[in-house]
């Protein structure tokens, strides 16, 4: 496809008073499996890295676990009305491997799949497109057991749960995605151990991101082969990447971290190939002897569709803070770079508010890979909310959606097929190890009574969505 030749769809109506998005764009939100569905232990669900990770104390804020959540499981119905209200388009939702297929490998839990069967229908019948994602971080634990991502047999594994989900559900759902934030898996899981199972080694967090690219691809193809009618892709989450000064170390700084956040998924799954630098600056950690012949052309399996989940920038030095040397770190191989902020204003997880960064991310990807569409899987900011008369007022979230939506819009008139974009998320949830301390939802949960409250940004992007656009500034 001629990129050059991609028609400018977006159309900014003189006079009409309205930044407008093409027509057909995918208005929705978001939510994940283990962030709000809370009935952990009940329809033969057991318990996946989450659930251990999250039951280790000290691992999560305050002690917060999944265990209840938003009780969406029960809630669905309720929840499904209430996008329906907003006037959805579409909703992404996350499948809980361990509730589907509880020990990771052999037969269905018919019980499990039965609630997504329910879920699906309810969209459905209220004119929802569900958007299903395959794996948003919550791996069975008897495979984690076994040896998690770092095992070449995960992947081989989750090929199978594919083809398990898609065989039940592929009758009603068109969207699949394979793999959410596959940099979280890797590098927050088994690198840094922030995030579950808590791992701290460097090299396993590089065999990790290999193994979860492979069985996105091996998921792919088996899913395909099945209905070459849907449309597949999986979700990076990525990042502007700036260097502090133009000096030559901030500049390198930059590169690795590109790499490393960036270029390290987005070469194999859209180039088929390890961008040669990377593989470089790796080689301290790992020598990638875990990467087999004819991995890579799995791995590059050709997508329908691309998730691009963005929140904010890395802005990096490469002047070593002195103090950083050996803590478990995300970044292998590139350990003691420098993140620095430069003062704009921060959202609830100290994350710079940066919109043209996603610009710049979306015109990135355009011009540096193939074409293909892109949706945004996620954008969305935590702020402290208030409930006041049974009202949440919450100005800066929906400032912060409708600058992004801005650059969104932007994007499109530089060319870039921007398809549909959900927002994070539809309501407040477990926020990972933070537990529920970050509220990033349109609307509100009060997780004693499990009220539901749609704040002020769902109104908004209600408006949205109707007149698929934004007043014009
Ligand atoms: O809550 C997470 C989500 O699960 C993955 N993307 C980022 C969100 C906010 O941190």
């Amino acid at each position: 496809m001629t990129k050059a030749a991609t028609p400018q769809t977006a159309e900014f109506r003189e006079g009409s008073g309205q930044l407008l998005f093409p027509p057909g764009f995918l208005w929705g939100a978001a939510t994940a499996a283990y962030q709000i569905e809370g009935a952990a232990n009940i329809d033969g669900r057991k318990p996946s890295i989450w659930d251990t990770f999250s039951h280790t104390p000290g691992k999560v804020l305050g002690g917060d676990s999944g265990d209840v959540a938003c009780d969406h499981y029960h809630r669905y119905r309720e929840d499904v009305g209430l996008m329906a209200e907003l006037g959805l388009k579409s909703y992404r939702f996350s499948v809980s491997w361990p509730r589907v297929q509880p020990d990771g490998s052999g037969g269905a839990n018919q019980a499990g799949l039965d609630f997504y069967r329910r879920l699906v229908d309810e969209l459905l019948a209220q004119g929802i497109e569900p958007w299903l994602t395959l794996y948003h971080w919550d791996l069975p634990q008897p495979l984690e057991d076994a040896g998690g991502w770092p095992a070449r047999d995960t992947a081989a594994r989750f090929a199978d749960y594919a083809e398990l989900v898609h065989g039940a559900l592929g009758d009603r759902v068109r969207y699949w995605t394979t793999l959410n934030e596959p940099w979280c898996s890797s590098f927050l899981g088994y690198g840094s151990g922030v995030h579950a199972p808590g791992i701290t080694d460097g090299a396993d967090s590089v065999r990790a991101a290999h193994h979860l690219m492979l069985g996105h691809g091996l998921a792919v193809q088996a899913m395909r082969a099945a209905r070459p009618d849907h449309d597949f892709g999986v979700t990076l989450n990525l990042y502007a990447v700036s260097p502090e000064t133009d000096s030559a170390v901030d500049v390198d700084a930059a590169r690795r971290i590109d790499g490393l956040a960036n270029r390290i998924f987005l070469d194999p799954i859209l180039l088929g190939r390890y961008p040669q630098d990377v593989v470089a600056d790796l080689q301290p950690v790992t020598d990638l002897a875990h990467v087999r012949e004819g991995d890579l052309d799995v791995i590059a399996t050709p997508l329908n569709m691309l998730g691009i989940n963005y929140y904010s920038r890395h802005v990096v030095s490469g002047a070593p803070a002195p103090d950083a040397a050996d803590e478990p770190s995300c970044w292998p191989g590139s350990e003691r770079i420098r993140f620095v902020t430069r003062g704009l204003p921060v959202t609830d997880m100290g994350w710079e508010v940066d919109a043209p960064g996603l610009v710049e991310v979306l015109r990135r990807v355009n011009d540096e890979y193939p074409e293909v569409p892109i949706y945004i899987t996620e954008n969305g900011s935590a702020y402290v909310d208030d409930v006041v008369n049974d009202k949440v007022d919450d100005p800066d979230r929906l400032a912060y959606f409708d600058a992004h939506l801005r650059a969104c819009h932007e994007a499109i008139s530089h060319g870039v097929p921007v398809r549909g974009y959900f927002a994070w998320s539809l309501m407040d949830n477990f926020e990972w190890a933070w537990g529920y301390s970050k509220r990033f939802g349109m609307i509100h949960i009060d997780y004693d009574t499990q009220l539901r409250i749609p704040k002020s940004s769902a109104r908004w992007y209600a408006d949205v969505i109707r007149r698929n656009g934004l007043a014009a500034q």
